[in-house]
């Protein structure tokens, strides 16, 4: 036992008597009993070694094939009162899932063994840091957790030994039956259950199910906020640096713009970025009464499809050493990885994602699977902010929302002011992604990025945005909305992206200075087309117009969406969003 807290020995007694395992190892962090973890792993056949010269400390791990994604249809929030979850959550009566979890759980872990993960959420030391404790049957999540967050004896040192402020998570990979999968959140008992998989979202518990879904609900109560955000910081020639917050839905681009590398234009200039976090962020006044903003993990569970030297040079940088993969394909010829957009050559001698020979240069499958992903220590990660580490956090000077439209949202436009932002985020759609199961390519809702992720009611979240922002008054961030994937009448995509995005990124950061002009359209401040420097790129300032384009027609029917959305929320959708849409039609009507 790593701690002398009764509330946490309590817990896992009584856990340990519920599941049953041969046997109980407290995880204290040390290399000694990781290394002998990963013996384990390799010996099983549940992980293999990669080539230990060209990816050092790198191992390949594959999922059943039918665990690639998060499944949001088995995922709950028991509140005890069903309208605390909300209409976009799934509710069970909390009595209920655990008599039906209870069972489930009672002997699972016979032959296997528990381990008992103390972590940090946040630096240690950090006063917004938090701490958790993973209950699990899974080596590969012990693994993970090592990545992902601070994790071992120390963070029990944060909690102290009478505190019973720790999130309890329980895990077991149980058979991995889809059909019993339960990912289930108790906010009220500051408790994760899940079952019957071993994907990453499901099952490294510090991440969403705590970091997000448990943690919003905290920072309702306590005055704070947990986001689906990355955190970076844009530092000048003059050595000022200007951090940004954007929350993206899954798949939709959080790592690749935390890590972008500037475009010549500005590195020549000696602009340079910065990465605080790729993920989620948590978010508190600080003294002076600005916003500060942590990274609550430790780690990048990035998605590797997609990403090269070209488009993330960062994380493919990351991914070099001590870095776990999931789901991609293994490389025989030379005993590395491979995945699709990874570069123009596949390999012919290979094992793809599913554990089946696989020849790139002849399948007509694709090797890795859409989902596949790298788990890679943060400080792996050449632009890792000096920062990372810091207790106080960040202060953000602007946030922004994004997904994928390929029509109605403009490049950039920033909002009226803090409730229009609301509003904005509030509203926010994207095409859906293969980050969780379900159909890929259909627009739905997301509002700030957090439909799967906000664990109470969400009119009760827009409320907080709302007080939040009354709160900050006139310190609060400036808040913008992006879109990088407008198409053409073919479909390809229109502007440039990747590292691109710091064009628009630098307008942001003039508007927050004072020092960029705007033109004001119906759905928020433009830039003119001329104040997003297009030097170096081969487009022209038209191409730009027609990407901030608004189009009243799409607009109205854009409005006509959020009205049946908002219908969704009845009494608990704030009168000041419905002021807002109001506003906004009777903008787009005139
Ligand atoms: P999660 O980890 O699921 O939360 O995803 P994320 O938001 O961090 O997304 P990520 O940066 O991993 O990007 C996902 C996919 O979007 C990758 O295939 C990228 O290549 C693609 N992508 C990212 N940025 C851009 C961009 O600016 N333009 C285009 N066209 N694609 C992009
Ligand atoms: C996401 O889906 O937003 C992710 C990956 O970041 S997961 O950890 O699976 O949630
Ligand atoms: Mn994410």
């Amino acid at each position: 036992m790593l701690t002398n807290n009764k509330n946490v020995i309590n817990w896992v007694d009584e856990m340990v008597a519920l599941c049953k395992p041969d046997q109980v190892v407290w995880i204290d962090g040390s290399e000694e009993q990781l290394n002998a973890l990963r013996d384990e792993a390799l010996a099983s056949g549940e992980m293999e070694k990669l080539n230990q010269e060209k990816l050092p400390g790198c191992l390949l791990h594959r999922t059943v094939p039918n665990d690639v994604a998060r499944v949001e249809a088995r995922t709950f929030i028991c509140s005890r009162k069903e309208e605390d979850a909300g209409p976009t959550n799934n509710w069970c009566d909390p009595k209920e899932m655990y008599a039906k979890l209870t069972p489930m759980y009672d002997g699972v872990m016979k032959g296997r063994t528990m381990y008992v993960i103390p972590y940090s959420m946040g630096p240690i030391g950090s006063p917004l840091a938090k701490v958790g404790v993973e209950l699990t049957d899974s080596i590969y999540v012990v693994l993970n957790m090592d990545i992902m967050t601070r994790m071992g004896k120390a963070a029990f040192e944060n909690l102290g030994e009478t505190s019973d402020d720790f999130v309890r998570g329980l895990h077991s990979k149980a058979d991995i039956d889809p059909e019993n999968r339960y990912i289930v959140h108790f906010p009220e008992d500051n408790t994760i259950w899940s079952i019957n998989s071993g994907y990453g979202g499901n099952v490294l518990l510090g991440k969403k199910c705590f970091a997000l879904r448990i943690a919003s609900y905290q920072g309702k109560n306590e005055g704070w906020m947990a986001e689906h955000m990355l955190i970076l910081g844009i530092e000048n020639p003059k050595g000022e640096v200007t951090y940004i917050s954007a929350a993206f839905p899954s798949a939709c681009g959080k790592t690749n713009l935390a890590m972008l590398i500037p475009p010549e234009v500005y590195a020549k200039q000696g602009y340079k970025v910065w990465t605080v976090g790729d993920d989620i962020a948590w978010l508190k006044p600080g003294k002076d009464g600005r916003l500060y903003a942590i990274n609550p993990e430790n780690g990048f569970f990035g998605v590797a499809p997609g990403t090269n030297e070209k488009s993330n040079f960062n994380a493919l940088a990351s991914t070099k050493k001590n870095t776990i993969f999931t789901n991609v394909v293994h490389n025989l010829d030379d005993d590395t990885v491979w995945w699709e957009g990874l570069d123009k050559n596949p390999p012919e001698n290979a094992v793809e994602w599913t554990g089946k020979p696989w020849n790139g240069k002849t399948s007509t499958e694709k090797g890795a699977h859409p989902n596949s992903r790298f788990t890679a220590p943060a400080i792996n990660c050449p632009c890792i902010s000096p920062e990372f580490n810091n207790p106080e956090g960040v202060p953000i000077s602007a946030m922004v929302f994004g997904g994928r439209r390929a029509k109605t949202a403009p490049l950039v436009y920033q909002s009226f002011d803090w409730n229009h932002g609301v509003f904005v985020g509030s509203t926010m759609a994207s095409e859906t992604t293969a980050a969780a199961t379900g159909a890929v390519g259909v627009v739905r809702r997301d509002p700030m990025a957090m439909l799967p992720f906000c664990g109470y009611h969400m009119g009760d979240y827009f409320a907080h945005w709302l007080e939040m922002g009354e709160k900050l008054g006139d310190k609060a961030p400036k808040i913008f909305n992006v879109n990088w994937f407008r198409t053409d009448d073919e479909g390809h995509f229109i502007w440039p992206g990747f590292g691109d995005n710091m064009r628009v990124l630098m307008w942001i950061v003039d508007r927050c200075k004072g020092t960029a002009d705007a033109v004001e359209t119906a759905i928020g401040y433009e830039p003119k087309p001329e104040d997003i420097n297009i030097e170096g790129l081969d487009i022209d300032v038209d191409v730009v117009k027609n990407l901030l384009n608004v189009d009243v027609d799409l607009w109205k029917e854009e409005a006509k969406g959020i009205h049946e959305f908002y219908a969704k929320f009845g009494d608990k959708l704030p009168a000041e969003l419905s002021k807002q849409l109001t506003a906004l039609e009777e903008r787009l009507s005139k």
